[in-house]
């Protein structure tokens, strides 16, 4: 580590006693984890900056990652093990020793398991991600498929999308792409290092841009060459209508679709049906703009769509992407220079352009015999493409109370607020016999909890990470786990031992799992203790079209429009086609609004950064935005409350009327405690195919209160 000389730029000389350690920003999704200089004097932290030369982020931070120092430093981090004293719910604890904690948690989990059996115990982990490799084979070594996560309403629908159409994830060769579609995506609040790429690469070579949201956004307004607004959720009658254009004029590449494409004459005549008339009835885009979009698809070869978790925020979520990534299927722009490419993950679902065991270190333990994870009979193909429990399924298991109900739940960062109607879930921690929660934080969920372990940020702990291009990186501390935090990794280390898991890697703990899983790599684990990420050397430049000349995983090897995995399926009771069916309102009349609860805000991250008064301060009340013809009929303006209410319940928000919401809509952000938005959604509202909950097309009334 070198001394530091500056602090605002400038050199104030090594005597200042400050150091700059390196390490990672792990607010948000793996997909950044942006390069961040930790200024330390006496072990603590003075400030935090950007790294320059950093891979995704070059010495850019967000606003969320500027405040990092506020954030590790919240008020409410857990200092030391805890044993809960009063009622569930209460925030009653008292200290204990780590040896208590990890007695007690050892003993009850393996009671559990002997009266009761291993899959009365689930394993969850919330937005966190790095551990997770090491959670769900803890689970599996335990005996449990139960294992789950924040990705059962996470970017996972898309994934799954593109799994059944092609058994492989999806990356996009974006510096090649003559136009990338922006699909339900504003990077500059939700995905701030993409977007600067996007900018640069539409400056650079002239990439063109579609954005395709229902509101005025800083992407709709800087990038966009074309706009389309559908009303919420009606995405996927607008591409099949896109597609009815493309494929009406001779728009489509025959040849690529005769070699690589499968059902391509099924859904050709499905979507005769979505002219561009029916599509501006079903999605409110004007029928020039459908036949705009389809122009501009066919005037550029190379697209690609970054992936969106928006997308599968409704009830016919993933169907809808479905029908979106046809679009580039029946134009020839997969696995194409310019187009959406097929990646493997190397590690922590991050296409780095080599191959490591992660995944063979997650599925050596899988229980074969145990019974299913919780969610497996409700979502057939949730289970079929991921092998674990579908989380929004969890709190209806336990209720049940019956002979498949989980009885103990270890989980890592949980945030019951995430899942909609979620006062079930505090029902359902309440009935559990041993809860045990993971968090740097004394959340609401974890007041819940009969042990809380205090877990560290990524500036107290190590950690191996890989960034596109194969980048690798082993990052040191860069300050003192606070209090008696421990990381993750060796919580589960701790606990494999405690419990004896028959599972040498685990009890081995997280550099030796890591060495095991990056073993064939040309580099060793030592080589990557650098200040920012290295190269592996020998990694070569993917090949456009490799993968489609191999043959694709999928039962017709190629590309598919139509679903063999799914038809294959009957009893699924669920479309082979991308199928479109309208968003789900259980009274229109009652109903009329309707409410997306989830864009994303600059200065917040689901329930963490609330808290953090930088943060906190640059919108400090729950708000909601509607347009202002809306606000003009209901009488309101800007800071009058208004109750917000669904066919579960309601709230009072403060209104924001804005010109950047259509008439008719409503958005309201999702994550604060005071004014839950998740409370009032309707947690049976859920996508078959991927069992992802409808935060983004609930309906809603708006009622004005004096
Ligand atoms: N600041 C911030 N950044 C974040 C997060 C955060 O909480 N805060 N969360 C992170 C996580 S976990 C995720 S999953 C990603 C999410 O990242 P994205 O999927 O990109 O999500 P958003 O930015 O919320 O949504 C992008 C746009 O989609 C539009 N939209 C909403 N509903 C629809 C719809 O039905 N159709 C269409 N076409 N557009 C729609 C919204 O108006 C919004 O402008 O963001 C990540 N980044
Ligand atoms: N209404 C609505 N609801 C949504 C969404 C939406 O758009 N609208 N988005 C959905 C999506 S995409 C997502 S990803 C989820 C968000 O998923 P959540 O899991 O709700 O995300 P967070 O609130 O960021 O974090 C969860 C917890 O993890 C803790 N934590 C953070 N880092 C660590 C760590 O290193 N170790 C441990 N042990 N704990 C840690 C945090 O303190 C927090 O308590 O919300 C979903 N819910
Ligand atoms: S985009 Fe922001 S929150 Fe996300 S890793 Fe980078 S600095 Fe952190
Ligand atoms: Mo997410």
């Amino acid at each position: 580590m070198k001394a530091v000389d500056h602090m605002h730029g400038k050199i104030p000389g090594s005597e200042s006693g400050i150091e700059v350690r390196h390490t990672q920003c792990d607010i948000c999704t793996p997909g950044m984890h942006c390069g961040l200089d930790v200024l330390v004097k006496d072990g603590k932290i003075i400030k935090v900056e950007g790294t320059e030369g950093f891979p995704v982020s070059n010495g850019h931070l967000c606003t969320k990652g500027a405040g990092n120092r506020q954030y590790v430093l919240r008020e409410d981090r857990i200092l030391t093990p805890l044993r809960r004293t009063g009622e569930r719910g209460d925030g009653k604890f008292e200290p204990v020793s780590w040896e208590e904690a990890l007695d007690t948690i050892s003993a009850k989990f393996l009671d559990i398991r002997e009266k009761y059996g291993a899959d009365k115990a689930a394993f969850y982990s919330g937005y966190g991600k790095y551990y997770r490799f090491m959670l769900r084979r803890f689970a599996n070594a335990f005996g449990s498929q139960n294992y789950g996560t924040e990705s059962s309403a996470c970017f996972t629908s898309g994934w799954m999308a593109w799994q059944i159409a092609s058994r492989s994830a999806m990356g996009m060769n974006m510096p090649n792409a003559e136009l990338l579609i922006g699909w339900g995506a504003n990077g500059f609040h939700s995905r701030y290092p993409m977007v600067r790429n996007e900018i640069a690469n539409k400056e650079k070579n002239g990439m063109k841009i579609m954005i395709v949201d229902p509101r005025i956004t800083p992407a709709s307004q800087r990038l966009a060459d074309l706009h389309l607004r559908p009303h919420l959720g009606t995405d996927g009658a607008l591409a099949l209508s896109i597609a009815h254009v493309l494929i009406k004029n001779g728009w489509v590449d025959l040849p690529y679709i005769e070699k690589y494409v499968h059902g391509y004459e099924e859904y050709k005549a499905y979507v005769q049906q979505f002219t561009p008339e029916k599509g501006a009835q079903l999605t409110g885009v004007p029928a020039v703009d459908i036949i705009a979009a389809a122009e501009l698809i066919h005037s550029c070869k190379g697209i690609c769509i970054p992936e969106s978790s928006t997308l599968g925020h409704h009830r016919n979520g993933m169907q809808n992407y479905r029908a979106i990534m046809s679009l580039l299927i029946i134009t020839g722009n997969v696995d194409v220079k310019g187009g959406q490419l097929p990646v493997e993950f190397s590690f922590m679902e991050r296409a780095c352009g080599f191959h490591t065991d992660e995944e063979e270190f997650m599925d050596e333990k899988w229980p074969t015999d145990a019974p299913k994870a919780i969610g497996a009979e409700e979502f057939p193909l949730w289970y079929y493409l991921k092998g674990d429990m579908q989380a929004n399924k969890l709190a209806d298991n336990i209720l049940a109370q019956d002979d498949h109900s989980v009885r103990a739940l270890l989980a890592l960062g949980m945030n019951y607020r995430m899942f909609t109607s979620d006062q079930r879930y505090i029902e359902a921690l309440k009935k559990l016999d041993f809860f045990v929660d993971v968090d740097l934080f004394m959340t609401d969920t974890a007041k819940y909890a009969d042990i809380v372990l205090p877990a560290c940020s990524s500036l107290e702990r190590e950690q191996f990470i890989s960034y596109p291009g194969g980048l690798v990186w082993y990052h040191g501390k860069a300050i003192e786990p606070l209090g008696e935090a421990k990381s993750d990794p060796d919580i589960l280390t701790l606990l494999a031992r405690k419990m004896d898991l028959d599972d040498d890697l685990l009890k081995g703990g997280y550099e030796a799992c890591v060495r095991h899983i990056i073993r064939d790599l040309p580099m060793d684990l030592d080589e990557m203790k650098t200040e920012k990420p290295v190269k592996l050397p020998g990694v070569k430049p993917y090949v456009f079209g490799s993968t489609l000349e191999q043959g694709l995983h999928t039962p017709s090897g190629k590309l598919e429009l139509y679903s063999e995995i799914i038809a294959a399926h009957p009893e699924w009771g669920l479309d082979a086609l991308p199928t479109y069916t309208p968003p789900y309102n259980p009274d229109p009349e009652a109903y009329p609004f309707r409410l997306c609860a989830g864009a994303r805000i600059p200065n917040a991250l689901h329930s963490r950064l609330h808290d953090v008064p930088w943060e906190r301060s640059l919108l400090p009340e729950p708000s909601v935005e509607m347009s202002p013809e809306d606000a003009e009929n209901l009488g309101v303006e800007l800071g009058d409350d208004v109750e917000i209410v669904t066919n579960i319940g309601s709230l009072v928000f403060k209104a924001i009327p804005t010109a950047t919401i259509m008439p008719g809509d409503v958005f309201i952000y999702h994550g604060y405690r005071e004014k839950d938005i998740n409370s009032i959604l309707d947690g049976t509202n859920l996508d078959p195919y991927s069992g992802f909950p409808a935060y983004r097309s609930a309906y809603c009334n708006i009622r004005r209160v004096s």
